[in-house]
C-alpha cells in the first residue's frame, strides 16, 4: 500500500495572476439598497414576495437592508480600502420607471449617476448589472417575463439607463443568473414571483435570454467601447452513483441546468434532447429569436458556488432528476452547500472546452457562514477566508490550464438580504450589524485586502 502525503496548502499571492487581472466584489440592488419607498421607487416583485407570509425567513424584507442607498460612500470606501479595482452592482428597474409609458424617474437615475461617480473617484471600475431579479411589480401584473411585452419594456429601460450612464460605465451585464429568474422564481416558487409552473418557467427563460440578445446591440449603440456579457450560475455536475440510471439523470439535468443556457447563447439553439423531454412545456420561439440570443458578447460571467450531485428521481419534476444532498461527512457551508474549490477549475475547463466563449470573468463566488462579532470586535471568519484562498488557487489552476479568465468578483462586498433566507445568511467580506448598520471588515476581507495590496 502506498500513502500519498499532500503538501501543505499555500494560499495564492496576487503575483500568481496576470498584472491586468481584474479584482473586485459584487452586490445587487435589492439585497443592499433599502430605501424602498424613496425618491420615486415603486414596488418590485421582491417587495410583494416578502410581504407574502411564509415566503421569506423571519418575514424579512429589503425595505432597509444595508441602507446602502444612504451609506454608499462608506461602502465604496471599504471596497477601495481593500485594494479592489472594480465593483459590480445592479440597477433597480423600479427606481427608473414607475409604470409602463412613464417618463424615466430622474431621481433614480441621479442616484446611480452619483454612485458611478463615487466609484470612479475611488478608482473602482463600475460593472453594472441591468437585471438582478427585482422586476417592477406592475410588469409582473401584466404577465412578468412570461409576457413578450416585458422584453420590450426591458429594452426601453436598458436604453434609458445606458444613455445616462454609458459615458462612464463601460462594463454591462444584462442578466444575473437567468436560471434563478426562470426556474427558482417560476417553477420552484422559492423566489419572486413565487410561481410553480414549468411551462411558464421555460417561457420566462426564453424571454430573459431574448432580452439579453436584443439588449447587447442596443448597449453597444449607446455606449462607446462597451463590454457586454451575461452572468450565469453554473455547477459542475457529478452522478450520485455509478448506475446507468444516475448517469442518464445527470445527462437530463445537464441539458436544462447547463446546456439550456450556453447552447443558445453560443449559437446552437436549445438542446434537442431536452426539448424532447420537456415536450409541451417548450417555449414559444418566434422567427429570429435564436439568432438574437446568439449575439456575440465581449465576455461570459460565471457565478460559481458548488458542484451538484445528481440522482435519478422517478416522478420528481419534469426531468425526473434531483440534486442529492451532500453526504454527512462532506465539508459544507452554513447553507449546506458543498465546499469544492476543484469544482471551479473543473467547471471552467469544461466551459472553455465546450464553447470557447472568449474572456471569462468570475462574476460571483463566495460562501455563507454564521459569523459573529467577537468580544474584541473582530469577525474571525476563518472558514470563509479559507474558502476564498482555496477558490483562488483553483482559479489559478484553471488559468494555467488555458482558460482565459480575466477577473474575479467576490460575493459579496458585505452581508446582505439573502433572498428567501432573509438576513440570517451572511456572505460578506464585511459584516453588517443590521440593528446599527455598523460595518466590520471580517478576517476574510482583511486577507483579500492584504492579497490585493500584496502585503
Ligand atoms: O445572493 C445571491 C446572489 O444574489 C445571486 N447569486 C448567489 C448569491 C448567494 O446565494
Amino acid at each position: 500500500m502506498t500513502t500519498s502525503i499532500r503538501p501543505p496548502f499555500v494560499p495564492p499571492v496576487r503575483g500568481d495572476f496576470a498584472s491586468d487581472f481584474l479584482w473586485g466584489s459584487a452586490t445587487s440592488a435589492y439585497q443592499i439598497e433599502g430605501a424602498a419607498l424613496e425618491d420615486g421607487r415603486v414596488e418590485s416583485i421582491w417587495d410583494r414576495f416578502c410581504a407574502t407570509p411564509g415566503k421569506v425567513a423571519d418575514g424579512a424584507t429589503g425595505a432597509v437592508a444595508c441602507d446602502h442607498y444612504h451609506r454608499w460612500p462608506q461602502d465604496l470606501d471599504l471596497a477601495r480600502s481593500m485594494g479592489m479595482q472594480a465593483y459590480r452592482f445592479s440597477i433597480a428597474w423600479p427606481r427608473i420607471f414607475a409604470k409602463v409609458g412613464a417618463a424615466p424617474n430622474q431621481k433614480g437615475l441621479d442616484f446611480y449617476s452619483r454612485l458611478v461617480d463615487g466609484m470612479l473617484e475611488r478608482g473602482l471600475q463600475p460593472w453594472a448589472t441591468l437585471y438582478h431579479w427585482d422586476l417592477p411589480q406592475y410588469l409582473q401584473d401584466g404577465g412578468g417575463w412570461n409576457a413578450r411585452a416585458t422584453v420590450d419594456a426591458f429594452l426601453h429601460y436598458v436604453d434609458t439607463v445606458t444613455r445616462r450612464l454609458g459615458d462612464r460605465v463601460k462594463h454591462w451585464i444584462t442578466h444575473n443568473e437567468p436560471w434563478c429568474t426562470a426556474i427558482i422564481g417560476n417553477y420552484e416558487g422559492l423566489h419572486a414571483p413565487g410561481l410553480t409552473d414549468f411551462k411558464t418557467a421555460l417561457q420566462v427563460c426564453h424571454h430573459v435570454l431574448l432580452s439579453h440578445g436584443k439588449a447587447v446591440p442596443l448597449i453597444r449603440a449607446n455606449v462607446p467601447a462597451a463590454q457586454v456579457g451575461i452572468a450565469l450560475s453554473l455547477h459542475p455536475l457529478r452522478p450520485a452513483s455509478a448506475s446507468l440510471e444516475d448517469a442518464a439523470a445527470l445527462a437530463r439535468h445537464d441539458g436544462l441546468r447547463y446546456r439550456w443556457f450556453l447552447d443558445p447563447l453560443f449559437g446552437r439553439g436549445y438542446p434537442q434532447a431536452t426539448l424532447d423531454q420537456v415536450g409541451a412545456a417548450a417555449p414559444t420561439v418566434e422567427q429570429g429569436d435564436m439568432d438574437a440570443i446568439a449575439v456575440a458578447t465581449d465576455f461570459l460571467g460565471v457565478n460559481y458556488y458548488f458542484p451538484e450531485t445528481v440522482k435519478d428521481a422517478p416522478g420528481h419534476g419534469p426531468l425526473e432528476a434531483a440534486v442529492a444532498a451532500p453526504p454527512l461527512e462532506a465539508e459544507t457551508t452554513a447553507l449546506g452547500w458543498p465546499v469544492a474549490p476543484e469544482g471551479l477549475s473543473e467547471l471552467l475547463l469544461r466551459i472553455e472546452n465546450d464553447y470557447h466563449p472568449g474572456p471569462i470573468y468570475i462574476t460571483e463566488n463566495g460562501s455563507c457562514y454564521d459569523d459573529e462579532v467577537g468580544a474584541d470586535g473582530a469577525v474571525d471568519d476563518l472558514a470563509r477566508r479559507a474558502y476564498l484562498q482555496r477558490h483562488l488557487a483553483a482559479l489559478k489552476d484553471a488559468i494555467d490550464g488555458g482558460v482565459p479568465v480575466k477577473g474575479y468578483f467576490a460575493w459579496s462586498l458585505m452581508d446582505n438580504f439573502e433572498w428567501a433566507e432573509g438576513y440570517r445568511r451572511r456572505f460578506g467580506l464585511v459584516h453588517v450589524d443590521y440593528a446599527t448598520q455598523r460595518r466590520t471588515v471580517k478576517a476574510s476581507g482583511k486577507w483579500y485586502g492584504e492579497f490585493l495590496l500584496e502585503k
